[in-house]
């Protein structure tokens, strides 16, 4: 097997890693009210040394606690840092999420779902990580890929015909849609065929891929790229006027636990409705789209189109009605809407 050496999956000692998180649990729990030492420790079964080694632990996670002398220990920071058992609490997804690969940096979560899938990996398997440093766009193009985001790839084993696989991209789109709105209260909108958009401006991203035999999908990963707490300053000048981050547009950091349990929620959700039935999907794609209706200006292989946005058929292609009256359909290409 190739999967990466994942410590919080796979720990040496699973035991500690319980009493660290029950005391983690503990803390929380309490909120600014101080936890004794030996609370903590009666209440897990350990000594109060033992104690202490999770909280220096923790410590070396990032936490903020203050230990005081005849009081104990409380909580003053949280770390903005992405933890397995906290994603794992409450999820309660079937299939979506079920395993979850999660790491603290690698080239592309894409490319290593791949790899994983074509070894057999499970359908839902999840790979996560806290950047990436070769983050893959569409047609070779980079997605950058700095700490504070979120940058997740799953692992799909879809039972349809080749020439609907483009649809996933567009369940996918919904899914993740429907977790920023859930999660951060904004009007997140899609944008044909793989982008996420708040406020005009670029929030996310997705890029499937596939692999085929004949007429038969062996896996899809579907990956998903947004950008939550980042600075924008932590890209180059032009993507990062076209860009904003859920932070910038709440007016405060986003939860990014919550926000990818929602993501994840909501990926099972959308999966399940496509495979039942992918009318529903195409019908809260087009609730959610920004696309449709609009002037636009349509770059693909063949040049530039421009007309008016009409529909999307049933494979997920933009419908666009030139000015001459005739339309066109498209499968790939990049969306520009222009003002009418
Ligand atoms: C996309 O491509 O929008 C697909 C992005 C998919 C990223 C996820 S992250 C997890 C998984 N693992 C991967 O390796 N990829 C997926 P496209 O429509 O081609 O847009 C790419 C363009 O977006 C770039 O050429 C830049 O102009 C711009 N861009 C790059 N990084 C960005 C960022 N962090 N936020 C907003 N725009 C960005």
């Amino acid at each position: 097997m190739l999967y990466f050496p994942d410590p919080d999956a796979r720990p040496l000692y699973p035991e500690l890693l319980m009493y660290k998180e029950k005391i983690l649990n503990i803390l929380r729990a309490s909120h600014t009210e101080f936890v004794s030492g030996e609370e903590l420790a009666r209440k897990c079964g350990i000594s109060r040394t033992m104690v202490w080694k999770h909280i220096k632990a923790l410590e070396r996670e990032g936490f903020g606690i203050e230990a005081v002398p005849s009081r104990g220990y409380r909580i003053t920071n949280e770390p903005d840092t992405l933890r397995l058992s906290d994603i794992k609490q409450g999820l309660r997804t079937k299939v979506v999420g079920k395993e979850i690969h999660l790491y603290p940096e690698v080239a592309s979560t894409n490319t290593l779902a791949m790899e994983m899938a074509a070894q057999g990996a499970t359908e839902g398997a999840v790979v996560i990580s806290e950047m990436q440093t070769g983050g893959k766009g569409r047609l070779g193009r980079k997605w950058l890929s700095p700490k504070g985001n979120l940058y997740l790839s799953v692992i799909l084993r879809p039972d349809i015909p080749i020439y609907k696989a483009p649809l996933i991209t567009l369940m996918g789109a919904v899914a993740v849609a429907s977790a920023v709105r859930a999660a951060c209260e904004v009007e997140a909108a899609i944008k044909w065929p793989n982008d996420i958009y708040l406020s005009g401006k670029k929030v996310g991203g997705l890029l499937t891929e596939m692999s085929a035999e004949q007429d038969r999908i062996r896996h899809v990963v579907l990956g998903i790229g947004l950008d939550v707490n980042m600075k924008l300053d932590a890209l180059p000048d032009d993507i990062q006027l076209l860009t904003t981050t859920l932070a910038v547009e709440t007016g405060k950091r986003a939860n990014r636990t919550a926000l990818l349990r929602q993501v994840l929620i909501q990926l099972e959700r959308w999966y399940e409705a496509f495979l039942r039935n992918d009318a529903d999907v195409l019908n809260e794609w087009e609730r959610l789209n920004m696309t449709l209706g609009n002037r636009v200006a349509v770059s693909g292989h063949g040049g530039t189109l421009e007309g008016r946005a009409q529909a999307i058929d049933g494979e997920g292609r933009l419908i666009i009605k030139l000015d001459d009256g005739t339309s066109r359909t498209v499968a790939a290409g990049d969306v520009t809407i222009l003002k009418s």
